[in-house]
């Protein structure tokens, strides 16, 4: 099964963007729409409320939708310009296969469809079940996350099914699993507003999640403190109280050491703690050594911010601390989190109004993604996939024997590697773009190259599926109907606005008619996504996440629904742990002691620089979806690498010169940013951008080896100025309209 490689130079050639600057209706807003159809935004995980306007089966515009109480019609960039991907000219619309001498040629149903059933029989009956993979996505709604954990299980019959949510949630989830017995954020947004400090740890909230600005404004209406701890100065830094410039991966540091002095000057609560926890003495035990001069040598601030930052948190009435990916994306990205919660739980302040703890979910789905079984590790309900009395529930719903559900799988990760060792041999990827979002890339594309057989469902040829035998073309959000669960766990319903263009079909169909293909169209026999939702709720009744109470008719009634809701009569849980009730089986928060710990790849004298990597407003992760858009790549049109003047000066470096950053795995060239707001001892470089252009060819395939979620946040790097390349970069920039 020799399969053509796409090399590089033949994908440069084939990619650039064509972008989308006028909409369907040519800037012409006296259209009348023929519908406007109130739904969400399909992109980060605030799930905004929008209002689109339709005409002709098109999306020609949009409008706010007040009323829904989360954003109440405030939006951000990339949801105003969200609709105009939709009649991108790259959208692709009928099944693609890749043909001996052709390339990718379109094909029926029925051919793409045989053909990829057809190869996972062929590559399981020669090399084993387990040698087929699945990989899904936390930008899936809840009803294909389920399906695709249920796809894996029932019809392909493979242990190894993992999804991108892998790079982005799991450390906060295991961390709150691990001290909460759950994992969702423990309070509505509502709540922000009426805490008196508030610590923002690693989460540029501004661009990544900025509908919550707003609910911080009015935090500090009411007179709320702001701490923000990041290696830069984030727009929503410039307004804070305390700006602790952390070193990267140093905040275990400021976390023990803010731990250290309340105990010192007793702002701990010790009768919550007694009553309402367990494990207390160790982390007493373990941040004693934390004083602030030890803490500040790790966290690379000086010792007086740390003490600071204790004296805005421990006497505080009421408080709440949110953190991202900033300090998630480690290999002690769950240590960090634990640390992190600590100060919660240490202070009693959880479970009541203005007392509260979240992690801000990433992707439009990021929550719901992680609870419906598409995790290699887990059934549907957020249930424990080597659990017996889980597994025989998920049975009794599937209507299949306990023992023909696979055991737990690999990770994405560690998928990855298992290509490379030849023990999987094929992969059929939804809502995921490992060719630009997995760390170290040389490594993923030399995997994608060994494939025997890749087959990817997505609405644009993205840089992964140009890797594929067989390209199925799927939906976007708008064009079908389904479920998201939100920041705060809130349970919302994305309208069907359009139907999928010419040959597309909604994703959930072709799911199923692959599965009928491999013998089980029996157990795939959903009509709708809301067939499939009702099948979830029964699924996930008794589990951790339980939404058998949840309907869409009660999710449009009350503006969304959170769970756990385990009956039609319950009112939903915006707010975890009231009565300071935790889900563990003893009703308690467990405390973890956290010591810290180096990255994977600290810099040293040959790699001299920490690079960090992470995102800019008007981009969306791997970028197939927003560089597409015309006004949103002029926002940003280039990765650009952020680092201080000091730095600089003394690399020889000037605004808007070409620059190289080089890690032992790869380099990218791009215009170098001189900004105060940096560390001098770190760069930044954004990841939305494939190739030659990735800050993934630099990143380091570590892992946590709890969560493995990899260390994006943390590599060496080398910076040196280069002269101005003449490549794709100047003709991207001149079709970008000139604008740097
Ligand atoms: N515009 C936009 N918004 C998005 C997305 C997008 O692609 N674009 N993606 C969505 C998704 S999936 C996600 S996961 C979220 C991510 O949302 P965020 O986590 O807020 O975004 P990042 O840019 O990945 O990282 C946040 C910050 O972490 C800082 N940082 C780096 N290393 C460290 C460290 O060691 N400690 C601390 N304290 N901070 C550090 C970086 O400087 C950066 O400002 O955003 C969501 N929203
Ligand atoms: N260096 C570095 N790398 C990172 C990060 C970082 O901070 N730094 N962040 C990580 C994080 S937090 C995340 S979440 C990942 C994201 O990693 P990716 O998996 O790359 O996420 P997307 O860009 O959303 O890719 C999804 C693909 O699926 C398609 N798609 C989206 N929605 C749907 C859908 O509903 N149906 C179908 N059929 N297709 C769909 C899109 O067109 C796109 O091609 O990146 C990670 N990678
Ligand atoms: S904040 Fe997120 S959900 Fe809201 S409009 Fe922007 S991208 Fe969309
Ligand atoms: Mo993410």
């Amino acid at each position: 099964m020799a399969k053509p490689p796409v090399t590089i130079p033949e994908l440069v050639s084939q990619f650039g963007p064509t972008l989308n600057r006028i909409p369907a209706h040519g800037w012409n807003a006296e259209v009348e729409p023929d519908r406007i159809v109130k739904t969400h935004c399909c992109f980060c995980g605030q799930q905004c409320g929008i209002q689109l306007k339709v005409k002709d089966n098109r999306v020609i515009g949009f409008e706010p939708w007040e009323d829904f109480p989360f954003n109440q019609g405030r939006l951000c960039p990339k949801g105003v310009k969200r609709y105009m991907q939709d009649e991108h000219r790259d959208r692709l619309k009928a099944p693609l296969m890749r043909k001996e001498g052709t390339g990718f040629v379109p094909v029926s149903w029925d051919e793409a469809l045989d053909k990829v059933a057809g190869e996972i029989k062929r590559i399981q009956q020669t090399h084993g079940p387990d040698s087929f993979a699945l990989l899904g996505g936390a930008s899936l709604t809840n009803e294909k996350a389920y399906l695709m954990g249920k796809f894996a299980r029932v019809a392909v019959k493979t242990a190894n099914i993992d999804y991108n949510g892998r790079l982005c949630m799991v450390s906060a989830a295991a961390a709150s699993k691990k001290v909460f017995g759950i994992d969702r954020a423990a309070n509505p947004w509502s709540d922000i507003p009426l805490a008196r400090a508030i610590l923002i740890a690693g989460a540029n909230i501004a661009e990544c999640a900025p509908i919550t600005t707003n609910y911080l404004w009015q935090a500090r209406e009411n007179g709320a403190k702001l701490i923000v701890m990041d290696p830069r100065i984030t727009p929503i830094a410039r307004n804070a109280d305390l700006y602790i410039p952390v070193r990267p991966g140093g905040d275990i540091g400021v976390f023990n050491g803010m731990l250290h002095i309340m105990i010192e000057r007793g702002w701990i609560n010790r009768e919550f703690i007694a009553q309402h926890t367990t494990g207390w003495e160790q982390v007493e035990e373990t941040v004693r050594k934390y004083t602030p001069e030890y803490a500040s040598r790790i966290a690379g601030v000086p010792a007086s911010m740390i003490v600071k930052a204790a004296e805005i948190w421990g006497p505080a009435s009421t408080s709440f601390l949110l953190h991202a990916r900033g300090i998630e994306h480690h290999t002690k990205g769950v240590l960090n989190c634990m640390a992190a919660i600590n100060l919660v739980v240490a202070t009693g302040r959880i479970g009541r109004e203005g007392c509260g703890y979240a992690m801000i979910t990433g992707q439009g789905n990021g929550q719901g993604g992680r609870e419906q079984g598409q995790k290699c590790d887990q059934l549907p309900g957020g249930r424990d996939i080597e659990n017996p009395e889980h597994r025989k529930y998920i049975a009794g719903v599937w209507g299949v024997p306990e023992e023909s559900i696979p055991h737990k799988g690999l990770s994405i990760i560690p998928i990855f590697e298992a290509i490379h060792a030849g023990k999987i041999k094929g992969l059929l990827a939804i809502s995921s773009n490992p060719m630009v979002s997995l760390p170290n890339n040389s490594y993923i594309r030399e995997a994608f190259e060994k494939l025997e057989f890749f087959s990817q469902i997505d609405f644009f040829m993205s840089e992964t599926a140009r890797h594929a035998d067989v390209v199925l073309a799927g939906s976007l959000m708008e064009e079908d109907e389904g479920t998201t669960t939100n920041v705060e766990g809130r349970v919302i319903h994305h309208k069907k606005v359009v139907d999928p263009p010419d040959d597309a079909r909604v994703d959930w169909k072709i799911i199923c008619d692959i599965a009928a293909r491999l013998g089980q169209a029996g157990k795939f026999t959903f009509d709708s996504p809301k067939e499939i939702f009702d099948e979830l709720r029964v699924a996930s009744k008794g589990g951790i996440c339980d939404y058998y109470g949840i309907t869409w008719d009660r999710i449009d009634r009350e503006y969304g629904v959170c769970w756990p809701c385990p009956s039609a009569d319950h009112p939903g849980t915006p707010r975890l742990y009231e009565g300071n009730k935790f889900n563990h089986p003893d009703g308690k928060a467990h405390f973890q002691p956290v010591e810290w710990q180096p990255a994977a790849e600290e810099a040293d004298g040959e790699y001299p620089i920490i690079l960090t990597t992470g995102r800019v407003v008007s981009h969306y992760l791997s970028g197939t979806q927003t560089r597409r858009i015309g006004a949103l790549v002029d926002q940003y049109p280039q990765p650009l690498c952020e680092m201080h003047p000091q730095l600089a000066a003394k690399l020889g470096i000037a605004e808007g010169d070409f620059v190289k950053v080089e890690s032992r795995r790869g380099s990218v060239t791009v215009r170098a940013s001189v900004v105060k707001t940096i560390r001098p001892d770190t760069v930044f470089v954004p990841y939305h951008w494939p190739l030659d252009r990735a800050a993934n060819n630099m990143t380091v395939r570590a892992i946590d080896p709890i969560s493995n979620i990899p260390e994006y946040k943390i590599c060496a790097v080398r910076v040196s100025k280069v002269p101005e390349p003449h490549d794709a970069i100047a003709e991207l920039e001149m079709e970008a309209g000139g604008v740097r």
